[in-house]
């Protein structure tokens, strides 16, 4: 039995880590998981953590419970221009989640546990990965319940199952079991529920003996090319990051600092 470990106490979430595994659980069971503007916020604080901290290699978003991965965004406090939280503000603020998510240069999982509806099917889709338990089930409400998401929800969405099953998602918002959604292209492994956690962890594990920068780069490479402007941003900013750590760059700031002509011709110039 592994011993997660508590990183920071929260409210609506929990956040733990194991051996170089971060885990973010959405711990509102009694809804289903359905998140809500202060849920989003202490995902995003630990998200930042995530980021920042050299010990998490990758990172698992899952539900409390047996039920539900994430029933979306909370009807109950759902308002004129977004959900309230506490603050009293309404907000949308789980898209600033799923950019979080996308741009995170480590990977992410869905470890879908249950229902993944709504926006919480969104966040799923925008996880690199998902792996699914057997009674999972996978769909959109949208134009049911009076919401939609036109961004990552259905254009990322239409690459995973192509235009046609996107549409049919959205416009029927039927449910799909686990086994659906995999034939489908949007879940990479259906195992059941008792050992959902169990191959979740394997794949980590399996992640993590890779090289971050060889993960880092080909994370921004695949998003890059749906997310425009900010993808090549991404992307060439891990560019520019790797040209920090080449001599060539060196040499150039030295130069500079030591007042003389920087000399780049001792330089390699590959084909
Ligand atoms: C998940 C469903 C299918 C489960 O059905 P089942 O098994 O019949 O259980 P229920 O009895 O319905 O549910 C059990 C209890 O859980 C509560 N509950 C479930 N989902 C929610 C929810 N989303 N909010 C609040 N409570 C929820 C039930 O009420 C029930 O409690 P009791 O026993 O007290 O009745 C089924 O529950 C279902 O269909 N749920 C609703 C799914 C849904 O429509 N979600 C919202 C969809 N919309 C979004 O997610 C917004 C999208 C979004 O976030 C977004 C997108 C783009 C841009 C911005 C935004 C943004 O809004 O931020």
């Amino acid at each position: 039995m592994r011993e997660w470990k508590t990183i920071k106490e929260y409210e609506e979430i929990k956040f733990e880590i194991f051996n170089g595994i971060a885990k973010i659980t959405i711990n509102r069971p009694r809804y289903y998981n359905a998140f809500t503007p202060d849920t989003n916020k202490e995902m995003l604080e630990a998200m930042v953590y995530c980021r920042e901290c050299q010990d998490v290699r990758v990172v698992i978003f899952t539900g409390a419970g047996d039920k539900a991965f994430c029933a979306g965004g909370d009807q109950n406090v759902k308002s004129t221009g977004g959900y309230i939280g506490k603050d009293g503000v309404p907000r949308l603020n789980v898209l600033d989640l799923q950019k979080a998510i996308r741009s995170l240069p480590k990977p992410v999982i869905a470890m879908v546990n249950g229902f993944a509806i709504g926006g919480g099917h969104v966040l799923h889709v925008v996880c690199d990965l998902t792996i699914a338990s057997e009674n999972a089930k996978f769909g959109q409400t949208g134009p049911k319940v009076g919401s939609f998401d036109a961004g990552f929800g259905s254009s990322y969405l239409a690459r995973q199952v192509g235009q046609k099953k996107a549409r049919e998602i959205w416009f029927l918002c039927d449910q799909y079991s686990a086994q659906e959604a995999m034939d489908m292209g949007m879940v990479n492994k259906v195992v059941p529920l008792e050992q959902l956690e169990d191959t979740t962890v394997e794949w980590c594990e399996k992640i993590i003996k890779r090289s971050p920068m060889a993960l880092r780069m080909i994370k921004a490479g695949l998003n890059a090319e749906l997310d425009g402007q900010a993808g090549i941003q991404e992307l060439a900013g891990n560019a520019t990051m790797m040209f920090y750590m080449m001599e060539e760059a060196q040499e150039g700031k030295n130069a500079f600092l030591e007042k003389r002509e920087p000399d780049f011709d001792q330089f390699p110039k590959f084909p």
